[in-house]
């Protein structure tokens, strides 16, 4: 089922409980949601990534996201939809939650 993009004033709500994360254009020109996690070293960073490729997997929903040594750039957005829905939101909150596992992200 094609998840439903959400409307402006809907994604405003739903940032209110992702205060880390920002509204941003994706590279394919898509409304997406975007986070800079960094943690203690690769270890910590890595770790995360694996988490959250797990949920991706069971969502089947994917990041944009990129790498650099203790530094992960995740950015969500929905292709299907071409813009923000709840699957998004939903890997978010997860993202979040992944940090706290070890090596709390920090930004
Ligand atoms: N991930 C994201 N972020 N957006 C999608 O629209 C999407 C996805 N679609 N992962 C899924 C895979 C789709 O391509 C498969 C065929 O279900």
């Amino acid at each position: 089922m094609r998840p439903t993009l959400l409307d402006a004033a809907e994604l405003d709500a739903a940032l209110r409980s992702l205060p880390l994360w920002q509204r941003v254009t994706t590279a394919g020109g898509r409304e997406g949601v975007r986070r800079d996690f960094q943690f203690e070293d690769f270890n910590a960073a890595f770790g995360f990534m694996s988490r959250v490729a797990m949920m991706a997997e069971r969502l089947d929903h994917h990041p944009e996201w990129s790498n650099v040594y203790n530094r992960v750039a995740v950015t969500l957005s929905t292709h299907d939809a071409g813009g923000v829905t709840a699957l998004d939101l939903k890997l978010a909150h997860f993202c979040d939650a992944a940090t706290t596992d070890r090596g709390a992200g920090k930004s």
